[in-house]
């Protein structure tokens, strides 16, 4: 990975993610706030492929962080397009959010054609197949139902179950090998075979890597913003991961 690189001048194309925004890490926050003022000359789209927050309960649950990580994104949208997938944290962001943060929603699966290369752009976690007990909790919280019911709960209740799952994924993931908690060469070949692909560009393992794969294809991978930002730019002859200091 290397530092920002001044010779960005062709437009292109910025995909973040896995971000983790929250009111206990202000230096994230001010980082991507800056970032988003900053950051973005000869930039014509802006892709959030989703764990924009640590933890989302509900589109309902306005705090001042979040409002104001939404202001941002609403300038920017002025400018450009913000496509937002969601993330295992932050999957019951809604349209009301995405609105007010001028983001258009993207379905868990997004294929476009980027600068003439067919592209297949998600989260990450749902090719993390080998990870049964995580596959299963997906399924469960993917029923609308249980998401509808969840968002009828008060805030209080709702901190406390999403405080639990929370609790259970760090000490079941202490168990698990790092072959399980990346996505599976197999899955990631079905995707790209499914959706006609030869780029596929996620988030969510926090292994930022731009990987070569066998028929020319390319699988990027946006890191996580704990220690520091990862930027991934895309351009007409541009495919760079570029890391930010907070
Ligand atoms: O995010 P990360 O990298 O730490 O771990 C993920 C997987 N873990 C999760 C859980 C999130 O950390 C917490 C989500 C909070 C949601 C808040 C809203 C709550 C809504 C409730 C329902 C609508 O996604 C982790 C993966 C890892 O990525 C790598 O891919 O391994 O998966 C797990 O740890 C799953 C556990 O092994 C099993 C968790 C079972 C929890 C069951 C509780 C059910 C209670 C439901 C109550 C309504
Ligand atoms: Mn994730």
């Amino acid at each position: 990975m290397t530092q920002a690189i001044a010779t960005r001048i062709e437009q292109h194309t910025v995909f973040v993610g896995d971000l983790h925004l929250s009111a206990d890490r202000p230096d994230i926050s001010q980082a991507f706030l800056a970032f988003l003022s900053h950051g973005l000359d000869n930039v014509e789209a802006l892709y959030v492929l989703g764990d924009l927050f640590e933890v989302w309960m509900g589109d309902d649950i306005a705090e001042p962080f979040s409002l104001e990580i939404a202001r941002a994104l609403q300038q920017v949208s002025q400018r450009m397009p913000v496509y937002f997938t969601q993330g295992n944290r932050d999957f019951l962001v809604g349209k009301d959010f995405c609105q007010r943060a001028g983001m258009t929603p993207l379905a868990d699966v997004h294929c476009t054609t980027l600068y003439g290369i067919q592209t297949v752009i998600l989260h990450g976690d749902s090719l993390c197949t080998l990870d049964e007990a995580y596959q299963k909790f997906r399924r469960f919280r993917s029923i609308k139902l249980v998401r509808w019911l969840y968002t009828q709960l008060p805030q209080s209740q709702r901190l406390k179950i999403a405080q639990n799952i929370r609790n259970k994924s760090k000490k079941d993931n202490q168990y698990k090998s790092t072959e399980i908690m990346d996505v599976e060469p197999q899955a990631v070949d079905a995707l790209l075979e499914q959706t006609h692909s030869t780029r596929m560009i996620h988030g969510h393992t926090h292994r930022p890597a731009i990987h070569q794969l066998a028929n020319n294809r390319q699988r990027l991978v946006v890191g996580d913003w704990y220690d520091q930002g990862s930027i991934l730019r895309i351009g007409p002859s541009l495919c760079e991961l570029n890391s930010l200091p907070l």
